[in-house]
């Protein structure tokens, strides 16, 4: 499914992030990133080794203290058919306390690091959805709104859900 959000081209794909021709991916990493499960671990895996060793460059330098929460950062996509994996880092989920400004900030700050790589079509994955517990039908309004509210030069953001209900609660959104 496809459609226009203001000025950006909106793209739903049920599938594998790693498996998209796009300029950058965005990976829903930690803070330390070093990896992890989920699109983190998968990216890793089928990125193969470079992407580490640039984020091992990034933690001895600049980031000595990782990556803080809702910023977004950087590096080659290594053998991914991407060019860049920008690493972006969501909130854990809290029933007690409200982060969504956290969870838009990855998707403002991802847009604004592609700005600057000048990557003109993103992956995103649905941030925060799987191991750290947002519910994916509110992760999905935040993601759709903070696309749109995003002043970017992005021509085409992609949402690449894993699965069926997470394709369906964005498609809900749109
Ligand atoms: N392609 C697209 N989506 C995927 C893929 C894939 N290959 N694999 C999983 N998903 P998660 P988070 C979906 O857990 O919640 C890591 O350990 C998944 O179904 O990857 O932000 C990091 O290192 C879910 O809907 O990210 C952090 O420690 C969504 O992607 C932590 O997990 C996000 O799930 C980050 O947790």
């Amino acid at each position: 499914m496809a459609g226009m959000l203001g000025e950006v081209k909106l793209t739903l794909v049920q599938g594998d992030i790693t498996e998209q021709r796009v300029d950058a991916v965005v990976n829903a990493a930690n803070s330390s990133l070093m990896g992890g499960g989920g699109v983190d671990g998968a990216i890793h895996r089928r990125g193969g080794p470079e992407i580490l060793e640039e984020c091992r460059r990034l933690r001895a330098g600049h980031y000595g203290k990782g990556l803080p929460t809702g910023q977004a950062v950087a590096t080659t996509a290594g053998r991914l058919p991407a060019r860049w994996v920008i690493h972006t880092v969501g909130p854990v989920h809290s029933a007690s306390q409200d982060r969504s400004d956290l969870l838009a900030s990855c998707y403002r700050e991802s847009l604004r690091v592609a700005d600057t790589l000048g990557a003109a079509s993103v992956a995103f994955p649905a941030i925060s959805t799987g191991i750290y517990g947002w519910p994916v039908d509110d992760a999905a309004r935040i993601a759709v709104e903070a696309v749109q509210a995003a002043d970017t030069r992005v021509d085409e953001v992609r949402f690449v859900l894993f699965d069926a209900p997470a394709y369906a609660a964005f498609e809900a959104r749109l």
